[in-house]
């Protein structure tokens, strides 16, 4: 069966039109859904109004799913492969913790020596308006860059740093982030990655890398500043605007991503996220 199928932007993604999870799904159709998100890094299922098991079990057909230990206060009480992006309060009424995850431009698990291959992100709750989401195609970004910059960083690695977020959200969840850190001690990761299905080259950095291994703050920025800009254009990004019940996959590998916090906090957004874990990446910095 040839699926059916909508490009999303220029630079990456396609929707696949024809799909329901609510129905048995053979390996051969299976393997052309992953045919497509090789080849378009991101991968949209609009209304798929399933259960949180079937959530589950449609993502076990990427991989081994991870169980969030390295985050576990934002795990779904009752499914360790759910990772709650929510900003709906807690029982008792305090903030929740998860209310700014993903405020920056960042990859899964990158602070982790098991960085994530693909994350299934579905909607449960939105507001009326905003609470979008960014994608870039780092591949892409890797490509467009010159002869001379693709050997300057060659061989460097970017120290990525769990927990980090921007100025304007320091003061919310610090308990967490502080948990956060404490499990996760910071990971160097290179800076450039070899996919290990398709074998192309793609840059690997974002916002949670504030330096280059055996360099300091100062001398890394601006390189590392440059790059995630360069990776962000207009030319290589998708901005996804969600519906209730879309599933977006996407390929940590390859790509970055953002939610942008561009809706009213007053209004509820929820999603749920089951994570694929990837090949082995990285080392742990001491003392970084
Ligand atoms: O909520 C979103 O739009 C994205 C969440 C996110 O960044 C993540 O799950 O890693």
């Amino acid at each position: 069966m040839a699926l059916k199928l909508r490009r999303l932007s220029n630079a990456l993604g396609a929707e696949i039109c024809d799909i329901d999870l609510n129905k048995p799904m053979s390996e051969s159709t299976f393997g052309e859904i992953h045919r497509v998100f090789l080849d378009h890094a991101i991968l949209l299922l609009r209304g798929q109004n399933i259960s949180r098991e079937q959530h589950i079990e449609f993502s076990r057909r990427f991989g081994e799913l991870d169980d969030h230990k390295s985050l576990p206060s934002d795990r779904h009480p009752d499914y360790p492969e759910l990772l709650l992006v929510t900003n709906r309060p807690n029982a008792d009424g305090t903030p929740s913790e998860s209310r700014y995850t993903g405020r920056l431009w960042h990859t899964d698990l990158s602070y982790t020596t098991h960085p994530a291959l693909g994350s299934l992100l579905k909607c449960y709750e939105l507001p009326e308006v905003g609470g979008d989401t960014l994608f870039c195609n780092m591949t892409m970004a890797y490509d467009a860059l010159s002869g001379g910059m693709k050997k300057l960083i060659a061989d460097l690695h970017g120290i990525h740093i769990s927990g980090t977020r921007k100025i304007n959200q320091q003061d919310a969840g610090e308990a967490r982030r502080a948990e956060v850190l404490k499990l996760n001690p910071p990971i160097a990761q290179p800076v450039v990655r070899i996919h290990p299905e398709t074998g192309r080259k793609a840059l690997y950095l974002g916002e949670k890398v504030k330096r280059f291994d055996g360099m300091t703050e100062a001398e890394s920025k601006p390189l590392i500043d440059y790059l995630n800009k360069h990776a962000t254009q207009p030319e290589f990004v998708y901005r996804h605007q969600w519906r209730q019940h879309d599933i977006v996959v996407w390929d940590n590998r390859c790509t970055m991503h953002q939610a942008l916090g561009d809706f009213d906090e007053t209004r509820l957004r929820h999603m749920e996220r089951t994570t694929v874990m990837g090949t082995p990446s990285g080392y742990v910095v001491a003392g970084a």
